[in-house]
């Protein structure tokens, strides 16, 4: 298996440019182009979070602090393709808890609770207990990563998130020879979360998902605490989420409370709701259709009712080459 996740000594210092120093963050925003220009800007520039254009900065807590200068940049790229306007990525979300439509979530995650937060770890582990997010963060090296995201709904963007490998998370608990899957829980909090007490939902809550021991200890399989160079916004699954770009979204489970290492594949929230259109895999797949429309393509966002940006969606989300050998042998119609 090609594992494309260069080390992390492939980005250093000297291959930041003088011209990407040079040219400053208005100039970039007066780009005539929907796409956000990244720059790989020293530690230094961090300080009003302009990595990235058109960022609306966050209060970054001090165990994120701590990292920034650290952070190994484009540890992961998507060569040519745009990266999804911030904008763009923190009002168009899915974050049920916070309600069904797409703008909810940015009206309506402000009022979640972020800090402290901790992580209960249980089930088949050494070292099971209850986690403070700087306990998790603490001994890792932030990462960006910047993936493309496919929703099951069939849009897509491509974000730079910074976070670190799910795999050196789960070393730190000591799975045993038991641990066959990770489970994962979002926080529950029905007063800070509207969706959660609308009589409307027909999902249960704790929102859960799950993934199968080798797709956790995959290299692409993340844990993210940051985008766009900043902390992650509240809407966006604040203060840690999952990302795994080669599933469909729903599987990239928000605000995590609990992680679980089972012997048995768990139940999930979107599988339990509807089985035969949502499976436990949910590997991005054009030649597998949702029964209700086609997967063969996906709208990329930004994508307007008049200039609407079509893509052909890639086996694995375009991670085939990193990823297919997971799958080897398995019925990907069946096993959806
Ligand atoms: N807890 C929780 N996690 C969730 C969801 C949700 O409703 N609740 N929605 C999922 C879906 S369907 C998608 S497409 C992605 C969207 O992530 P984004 O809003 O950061 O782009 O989050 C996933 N994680
Ligand atoms: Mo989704």
């Amino acid at each position: 298996m090609l594992i494309n996740v260069p080390p992390r000594s492939a980005c250093t210092p000297s291959e930041i440019t003088p011209e990407n120093i040079y040219l400053s963050r208005r100039q970039f925003m007066g780009a005539a182009s929907a796409a956000v220009t990244a720059t790989m800007l020293p530690g230094w520039a961090l300080a009003d979070g302009s990595v990235y254009s058109d960022v609306e900065p966050g209060k970054a807590p001090d165990w994120f602090a701590e990292k920034q200068s650290a952070i190994h940049w484009k540890a992961v790229d998507v060569k040519g393709e745009s990266i999804t306007p911030f904008k763009d990525a923190t009002q168009y979300n899915n974050f049920y808890e916070f309600g069904p439509d797409k703008g909810d979530p940015y009206a309506n995650a402000e009022q979640m609770v972020i800090e402290p937060w901790t992580v209960k770890v249980d089930g088949e582990v050494g070292k099971p207990g209850t986690y403070s997010l700087e306990d998790i963060i603490r001994p890792q090296q932030l990462e960006e990563r910047i993936y493309r995201l496919r929703c099951v709904e069939a849009w897509s963007m491509v974000i730079p998130w910074l976070g670190i490998p799910l795999a050196d998370v789960i070393k730190q608990f000591q799975p045993t020879a038991n641990a066959k899957y990770v489970r994962f829980e979002t926080l529950n909090d029905p007063q800070h979360m509207p969706g959660q007490r609308s009589s409307f939902s027909l999902l249960d809550w704790p929102y859960r998902e799950g993934l199968r021991m080798d797709e956790a200890m995959h290299p692409l399989a993340i844990l993210a605490v940051g985008m766009y160079g900043r902390v992650l916004p509240n809407q966006n699954g604040a203060p840690i989420r999952l990302v795994v770009p080669w599933k469909y979204g729903f599987k990239s489970i928000k605000s995590i409370v609990r992680i679980s290492l089972v012997s048995d594949q768990p139940q999930t929230t979107w599988q339990s709701m509807a089985p035969n259109e949502y499976g436990f895999y949910a590997n991005v797949n054009p030649q597998v259709d949702h029964p209700r429309w086609s997967q063969a393509k996906e709208r990329r966002l930004p994508s307007g009712l008049f200039s609407p940006n079509i893509k052909e969606t890639q086996m694995f989300n375009g991670y085939a080459e990193e990823v297919a050998g997971l799958y080897a042998g398995m019925d990907l119609r069946t096993q959806y």
